[in-house]
């Protein structure tokens, strides 16, 4: 089955509150600038702690390789993977990478970005960067719900598993992309969940529309 991967940008008293309510219907966490920058980097610990989740950084790492290093092994202290950019080029990621690998942390790549924005600058780029992804081996691409068709064509031409936000604040339809998905994926949902009145009931709610829309 499509795996679900809660955003929890938040602070770190909701985010904390959160991860207890959802956690028996999310697979997996991904945190952001939005969480660490208001707390520490000490928050993903406190998230395991509460709900044994993988827990992806999503702090889209986009600098000089030697940068990109430093980057990545001190976040990569906690955490079982780290999300880059690769339109700063291969060697940037590979610098990344290669902190990963050994500590056997997972690095993935944003290829399309989800948002209108996304279609000037990094759309035109987006399938090269999928390609780049698969010839490095990396662990897996983020590719936009918002766009079905690009998430098909992104995950077909990286053969990795794929992250994939957009579904719900954003306008994103699950039935338009699960049928695209299979069980190495994950779709990132957050403020749909996060932000409702009863974040375990909408979290409880996207985890069976997966589960009835995957058979
Ligand atoms: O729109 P939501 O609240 O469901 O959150 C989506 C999350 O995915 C959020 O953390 C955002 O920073 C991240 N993300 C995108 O939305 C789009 C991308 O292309 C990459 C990451």
């Amino acid at each position: 089955m499509v795996k679900l991967m809660l955003a929890l940008d938040l602070d770190k008293e909701r985010a904390l509150k959160v991860a207890e309510e959802v956690k028996d219907y999310v697979d997996a966490i991904k945190v952001g600038y939005p969480l660490v920058l208001s707390s520490s980097l000490e928050i993903v610990k406190e998230i395991k702690d509460i709900c044994e989740k993988e827990v992806i950084l999503d702090f889209k790492v986009a600098d000089i390789p030697a940068t990109n290093e430093k980057i990545a092994k001190l976040s990569l202290r906690y955490g079982d993977g780290i999300i880059v950019h690769g339109f700063v080029g291969e060697d940037s990621v590979k610098a990344v990478r290669d902190v990963a690998k050994p500590l056997n942390k997972k690095t993935i790549l944003v290829t399309e970005m989800s948002h209108p924005g996304a279609l000037r600058f990094i759309q035109p780029i987006a399938n090269e960067l999928a390609i780049m992804a698969k010839k490095l081996e990396l662990d897996g691409i983020v590719a936009p719900s918002t766009r079905p068709e690009r998430l098909r064509e992104l995950k077909h031409l990286s053969n990795l598993p794929v992250l994939t936000p957009g579904v719900g604040a954003q306008g994103g339809r699950l039935e338009e992309i699960i049928k695209i998905l299979d069980e190495n994926d994950y779709i990132i949902i957050g403020r749909a969940i996060y932000n409702s009145e009863d974040p375990k009931k909408m979290a409880k709610y996207y985890k069976e529309k997966i589960r009835a829309l995957s058979k």
